[in-house]
Formats: C-alpha cells, structure tokens, sequence
C-alpha cells in the first residue's frame, strides 16, 4: 500500500457504504491504517465521503395487497353503488382492500329479517362454536350469544336468501354452511376470533373434511339493539354498525392471520341483537 494509491469509484463506494453500515469515520481511518495506507491518503479517500454518508436505504416496498380472484365476492372494478343479486339490487356502502371487507347495504328486507327470527327463535340454544381440538361442537365461554343452524335450503325465506348470497358474492349454494342465527342479550358478546379453522389445531383435519377451508364469512344484521353490537375488526379499528338490512361479508385467502380478519361481536348494551351469518367454504359443505 502506499500514499500514491489511485482513489478509486470502488474504494468511494466502499467507504460510504461502510459509514451507512453505521462504522464510523475514525473506525474506517483506523482500519486504513492498519492495512498499511499514509495518513495523506486516507484524508484524500476520506475527503468529502463524511458529508454523504447518510445513505438511506430504499424504503421496503408496503405489502402487496392480498388478491381476491379465485375468493368469494363481487367484482368492485369499477366501484358499483349496487350489484344486482337476482332478486335484489344491494348497495355497496363501505368497502375496504385489507382486510376485504364489504358492507352492503338492503341485502334484506325486514319480513325477510322478521321472518327468519320467527323461525329460529324456537330452536335457540347456548351457541356453539366448533371445537378444534377435537372436531366437535363445545360450549365457548368468548361467545355469549343463543344460536341455531338452519339446514341448507330448509324453508322458503332461508332457500331464497341462500339464492341471493350465491349471486351475490359468486359463490356455489353448494358450497356455503348452512344459515346461522345468533340472539345476543343485554351484556352478550363474541369475543374477537378468526373464523377459519386454525390449521395447527387437532381437530382441524377432520373438520376439513366436510368442505375445505372457510374462505369468506357475511353477517347479516336481522334486528338491531339500542346500542352496542358492532362487529368489530380490531386489526383495522373498523367497527360495523348492525343496522336491519345490512350486512358485512369478509374474506380470507389463507387461514392465518395476515389476513387481518380478526373480528368480534361488541358487547350489546342495551336491547338485542339478531344476526345471521353465512359461511363459504372452498368446496362443497356436505
Ligand atoms: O354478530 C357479530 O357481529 C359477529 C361477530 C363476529 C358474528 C360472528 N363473528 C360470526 O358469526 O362469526
Ligand atoms: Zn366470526
């Protein structure tokens, strides 16, 4: 090594890249010097190198927005104010990209609202909520609500919202569970959850079996309570308001919770709230 030494493009890059690295100035004199360089040399590669060394590296880029093709839902291209689900024009009120969230609007007319309470309210139990340890059903202490399951196509109102939900979110009958309905009292809640199976769960294979994964979820609001009873999607900080009529559908492309979809049932304060809700599944649900 001598003084003469050529500064070189290199050895500039080098040593901005070593002050960005966070060595400092007198580390990279003292390392020059230890591998042989003239104080005179090291001031001339140093010359000027200080003033830039804050190289900042490019920002990450933000996440690719996870896609919906191949997932339940309409298309919202061209930002539509309405689809038409055969049957009905529903509005489009509220959507948002991560997590997929819509909230449609006069998905429901009220005899529908009213006439699925009527037929549920008889067969209301302490909700249940599958067991994945095992595959089976089990009393859940985050989910404070009383619940049935109406079978796929079991009366006429159910068979048409079914009708309605296929066009809708362009999504086989076939492939969704059957309608649930869920009463929450004064107090009740549904603490926050993801509605996939979690894979590392036992019990998740064998409830697999029955249709694939869960890819989509649409909460129906069927009677609204006073106050409280918003679904919540604490990720995010969006809370849906359970307004008669409406409904907030979400998808997951992957069980997991990169997805965002963690979501609850806020505490109803004051009267009752009725839901119902409908799940996709992957495949056919048998
Ligand atoms: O009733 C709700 O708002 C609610 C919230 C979270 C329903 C569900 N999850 C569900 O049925 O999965
Ligand atoms: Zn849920």
């Amino acid at each position: 090594m001598s003084a003469g030494q050529a500064i070189s493009p290199e050895l500039r890059e080098w040593l901005v890249a070593q002050l960005a690295a966070g060595h400092s100035v007198p580390s990279l004199r003292a390392a020059m010097q230890t591998s042989g360089w003239r104080d005179d040399a090291i001031d001339l590669a140093l010359q000027g190198i200080e003033g830039q060394a804050v190289v900042v590296p490019a920002a990450e880029p933000p996440p690719a927005e996870p896609s919906t093709a191949g997932l339940p839902g309409p298309d919202l291209s061209n930002s539509p104010l309405y689809i038409d689900a055969g049957d009905r024009r529903v509005q489009v009120l509220q959507t948002m990209r991560h997590p997929r969230v819509i909230v449609f609007g006069d998905l429901l007319s009220d005899e529908e609202c009213e006439g699925l309470i009527a037929a549920a309210r008889q067969r209301l139990a302490r909700s249940l909520t599958v067991e994945t340890q095992t595959g089976g059903e089990a009393l859940n202490v985050d989910r404070t609500s009383d619940g049935m399951f109406f079978e796929r196509g079991e009366n006429a109102i159910v068979t048409r919202l079914e009708q309605r939900i296929a066009v809708l979110l362009k999504w086989p009958i076939e492939f969704g569970e059957g309608l649930q309905v869920l009463r929450y009292a004064p107090g009740a809640q549904y603490r926050p959850h993801y509605d996939y199976f979690d894979p590392g769960e036992p019990g998740t294979p064998t409830i697999l079996r029955r249709g694939g994964q869960r890819v989509a979820t649409l909460v129906m609001y069927l009677q609204e309570p006073g106050q409280g009873g918003g679904t919540t999607f604490p990720d995010v900080g969006l809370e849906v308001a359970p307004k008669r009529g409406t409904g907030v559908f979400f998808s997951y492309d992957k069980p997991d919770p990169t997805t965002r979809t963690l979501h609850g049932g806020a505490p109803v304060l004051s009267g009752e709230k009725w839901v119902a809700t409908k799940w996709l599944r992957e495949r056919e649900f048998i």
